[in-house]
């Protein structure tokens, strides 16, 4: 029964990867267009999936190496998210000797858990978590320790439990803190001297949405910005035209800022904006912040409607493939690793932000740096 909801799941990632790529998506795509896709297309695109795979996983297990991997992903809700997946689905492929039991959890905790469980019954040899919530982990990952099976943690962090290897992600308050500190560069620049700010958040308990509003909190909190109000678009572009249209009717004519926790959660305000007659970007009157960078959220950067996107990046799977590699070959890896990451403008006013001491460039986008994006 478990293996069943596991393949059922597989599926649906599979075609929402399909229906869904971070570079080709435009404003308009969502992740329940990508569900919507036929009962059919999605049995066909097993079969054909589960033939090559098999051939593929034939073929190393011919030479007897083969590595089993569970990955329980959150879900497909955003752009990054579908960069995420294919870069794990790019790394951990049969033809690089890997048979990757992949569980597309929808955003679902319990679900989440019963994968983990899953692969735990079906003793893979590894298992990687990226945690829909930061707590709630020490029970199944006591099961995953006494089952003798390695969890890695990917992107989201972990906080009430030390039961894994390593950690592969991001400085998520680190983002945060950058936004802010950008922020108040840039409305000195323009001589803006009154901030009156809406977050939409990305999910609750998600240690992201956690530390990139602590991080940008804390800035405001000493520059003394009013924040009028935060709430959660969940990470999805729909979350975020629902919330912003919400704000655009409450607080009309009151907010000069909006700090969007994902691109996707950024397109969806931009839609609410544009039909409440709302400009935006470096033209308008709404200064408009995103986390991710991903292409599409980099174009509308590039265009002037976003006017700085902070990066988070999703391609950590080579670094988890590393980490695979250290305990293989019986070596203790890095309890933590960073992936690096980038902050982007559409204009060139702030050159450089300090963000923990540390100076980052604001890098303007370019079309050559969104040709050269692999996300
Ligand atoms: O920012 C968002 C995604 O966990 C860092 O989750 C990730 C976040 C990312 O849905 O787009």
């Amino acid at each position: 029964m478990k293996r069943k909801v596991v393949s059922v799941l597989v599926c649906a990632a599979m075609v929402a990867t399909m229906a869904v790529g971070c570079g080709s998506s435009s404003s308009t795509d969502t992740s329940s267009d990508a569900a919507a896709t036929t009962e059919e297309d999605t049995a066909a695109a097993d079969d054909a999936a589960a033939t090559d795979d098999a051939a593929a996983t034939d073929d190393a297990a011919a030479d007897g190496d083969v590595i089993t991997i569970g990955f329980a992903q959150v879900g497909h809700e955003s752009d990054w998210r579908t960069a995420s997946t294919q870069s794990c689905q790019d790394v951990f492929s049969a033809e690089n000797g890997y048979d990757l039991q992949f569980v597309d959890c929808d955003n679902d905790s319990a679900v989440q858990l019963e994968a983990v469980r899953g692969f735990i019954e079906q003793q893979v040899d590894y298992i990687i978590i990226d945690p829909i919530v930061s707590t709630g982990w020490d029970t199944v990952l006591t099961e995953c320790e006494d089952a003798g099976i390695p969890v890695i943690v990917i992107d989201r962090t972990i906080d009430d439990s030390d039961k894994y290897v390593s950690w592969v992600g991001s400085e998520f308050k680190t983002e945060g803190l950058a936004a802010g500190e950008w922020l108040k560069a840039y409305a000195e620049a323009k001589g803006i001297s009154e901030l009156n700010i809406l977050v939409i958040e990305g999910s609750t308990g998600a240690s992201a949405t956690i530390g990139r509003t602590e991080g940008f909190n804390e800035i405001a909190e000493r520059e003394g910005w009013n924040i009028i109000d935060s709430q959660t678009g969940d990470f999805t572009q729909e979350g975020g035209q629902t919330v912003m249209e919400s704000y655009c009717k409450s607080y009309e004519g009151q907010f000069n800022v909006v700090i969007c926790q994902n691109d996707n959660e950024a397109f969806g305000a931009m839609d609410a904006m544009t039909a409440a007659g709302v400009s935006y970007g470096v033209d308008g009157d709404v200064i408009l912040v995103s986390f991710d960078g991903c292409r599409t959220a980099l174009d509308y950067c590039l265009a002037g409607d976003i006017n700085a996107v902070f990066e988070c990046n999703p391609m950590a799977a080579p670094m988890v493939e590393e980490v695979i590699q250290a305990l293989a070959a019986g070596e203790t890896p890095e309890a933590e690793i960073f992936v690096e990451e980038s902050c982007f403008a559409s204009e060139d006013n702030v050159p450089t932000i300090e963000v923990n001491g540390e100076t980052k460039e604001m890098t303007v986008v370019t079309q050559e740096l969104i040709d050269a994006r692999p996300f």
